[in-house]
């Protein structure tokens, strides 16, 4: 039996943001927890202001744990929600033959394409020049879309990693609603466009991570 904490987790994030991949694993595992809205971090300094304190770079998720530990960074959030609920049925267990896969894109997610996004969302903020501020942008996003046609060519199908769902299929769920956009998928990438519906089919037929989709995609 697994020992699972009864005392309720704190999540800031936003709506469609990047907290929601850690709100479908609470959710997925049924842990308490309450959310806290951050405010729109990239366009409110007070809403940067005010989470600076419990992360110096202002971005969510944040989650505050029982004993007041702070934790960022979803792929460690992953990994330690996995640990203390002893379960393997998001995150495959070290002798899993998924592990080393699973590690290598999880990582390969946040580390690469994730700071995509981090530099995309507002360029003038890395390039402060309007004219190079485009050029990068520009750039940027083809990089992005090269990052993930190499994504693409490791889909093994249905899921990310084969037949099982982890938490790599909830990361795409999540990102894939993000820039490039969904038509770009569909158009270029059919294997992430097919772990996509499927791992959305999946969501939407599981009532706890349903209702964290709409509350975070309500317009699907
Ligand atoms: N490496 C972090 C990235 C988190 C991140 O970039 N979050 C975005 C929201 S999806 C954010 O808070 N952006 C605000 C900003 O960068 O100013 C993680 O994996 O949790």
């Amino acid at each position: 039996m697994s020992a699972t904490p009864t005392a309720p987790m704190t999540l800031i994030g936003r709506p469609g943001w990047g907290s929601a991949i850690i709100e479908l694993q609470l959710a997925h595992y049924g842990l308490p927890h309450v959310l806290q809205d951050s405010g729109d971090l990239l366009d409110s300094e007070d809403a940067r202001a005010s989470l600076r304190h419990l992360n110096p770079l202002a971005q969510v998720p944040v989650l505050l744990l029982p004993d007041g530990t702070v934790m960022t960074e979803s792929a460690a959030i992953t990994l330690h929600l996995a640990d203390i609920t002893q379960r393997d049925d998001l995150v495959p267990g070290p002798t899993a033959p998924e592990r080393a896969a699973f590690l290598r894109w999880l990582v390969f997610l946040v580390a690469n394409i994730y700071p995509t996004f981090t530099y995309g969302d507002i360029p003038t903020r890395f390039v402060p020049d309007e004219t190079a501020a485009e050029a990068f942008e520009q750039t940027l996003n083809a990089y992005a879309r090269k990052l993930w046609c190499q994504v693409e060519g490791e889909v093994k199908g249905p899921c990310f990693l084969g037949d099982r769902f982890t938490a790599l299929d909830i990361y795409l769920l999540v990102m894939m609603r993000w820039r490039p956009g969904k038509a770009w998928f569909t158009e270029n990438a059919p294997l992430l466009d097919a772990a996509f519906t499927r791992a959305n089919d999946i969501a939407q037929s599981t009532p706890a991570l349903a209702q964290v989709m709409q509350r975070n995609f309500p317009k699907g």
